[in-house]
């Protein structure tokens, strides 16, 4: 009985490859050199992500997951009917799981959606989430936020939390940010509400010692990245003339992390037919993580067509739940 709790909407996606490709050529083009994020999480990157996860410097996970247990029901109570929750990015739907128990203990049945690139991923977590709780209806969407968006509009009779965790938004330059978030401010009728996880500004030895970790976890994560070019796009980065570096840019409210060069190199990408020059010095940059004021969380919501109707902190104020309204 639990398939018939189960749909799959498997969206044409196209190939992790061919983005690759794509992605690694215009990031390494730019000024300054840069590969895009996405591309940390191939099997061995989500899986130095989860011991990223586990480490004591690395407090976001714990701080969501706090928050989540101590407002879970007070969110539900939101709204006055059994919602349908999307979720963006959903993984393994580890911290979605406390606010879907929440949503089930103040309305009996939830709805949810998850939407991830991963269909592995996406049929697995459905699977437990389903053997674990009765009243419960997962529509998984394998596709981008745009498709879950989409496929969710397309089920409207109940009301909507569309839930962005994991401070996913702090890896989006602002202007991304903010086209991201009106793209979900479309999908919202009056009732609907958008839920988003911001990590707040705070010292920087804080914030340097959870990306420029002391177990060295996180620099292993970024030099899987470039091993993975070196195999996949047959390159010959030398991972000895590369340093990691993960830094507060406090004029710019974000930890820029990357790798920099030791040394003048030529790095040859076969599969590219590309050579690229990285001189002593020069800085690769492999993601942002943006660290929010409450003002910043404001005018995002403001720029976005939405404004702040809630917003939860763990004890130790070290990051926000924020729910927005259309
Ligand atoms: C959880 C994906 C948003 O920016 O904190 C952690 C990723 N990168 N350490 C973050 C990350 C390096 C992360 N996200």
């Amino acid at each position: 009985q639990i398939n018939d709790r189960f749909q799959l909407h498997s969206l044409e996606q196209e190939d992790v490859f061919s983005v690759l490709v794509r992605d690694v050529r215009h990031g390494l083009s730019n000024d300054p050199k840069s590969i895009s994020c996405v591309h940390l999480y191939d099997e061995i990157g989500s899986e130095i992500f989860e011991e990223i996860s586990a480490m004591p410097e690395y407090y976001l996970p714990e701080a969501e997951c706090e928050i989540f247990r101590e407002r879970g029901r007070e969110l539900a109570s939101l709204f006055d009917h059994p919602v349908s929750m999307v979720d963006l990015g959903s993984g393994s739907s580890t911290k979605t799981r406390i606010l879907i128990e929440a949503f089930q203990d103040v309305h009996g049945s939830v709805r949810y959606f998850p939407v991830d690139v991963s269909e592995t991923m996406l049929t697995e977590s459905s699977h437990d989430l389903l053997s674990d709780y009765d009243d419960l209806e997962v529509i998984g969407v394998a596709g981008d936020y745009d498709d879950g968006l989409r496929i969710a509009g397309e089920h409207d009779d109940r009301p909507r939390l569309v839930a962005f965790v994991g401070s996913t938004i702090g890896n989006f330059y602002p202007n991304d940010a903010i086209s991201l978030m009106r793209r979900v401010r479309r999908l919202l009728g009056p009732k609907d509400l958008f839920l988003l996880t911001t990590d707040l500004r705070k010292e920087r030895s804080t914030l340097e010692q959870a990306y420029d970790d002391p177990h060295g976890i996180t620099a292993r994560f970024n030099f899987n990245m470039v091993d993975r070019l070196n195999r996949e796009l047959d390159a010959n980065f030398d991972l000895d003339a590369l340093e990691f570096r993960a830094a507060f840019d406090e004029e710019a409210g974000w930890i820029d992390m990357g790798l920099v060069s030791t040394r003048n190199q030529k790095v040859r990408l076969d599969v590219l037919d590309m050579e690229v020059e990285l001189s002593e010095g020069e800085f690769i940059r492999t993601e942002i993580s943006r660290k929010f004021t409450l003002p910043e969380i404001d005018q995002l919501a403001r720029e976005s067509g939405m404004k702040v109707v809630n917003q939860w902190f763990d004890s130790k104020n070290r990051l926000g739940v924020n729910i927005l309204a259309p």
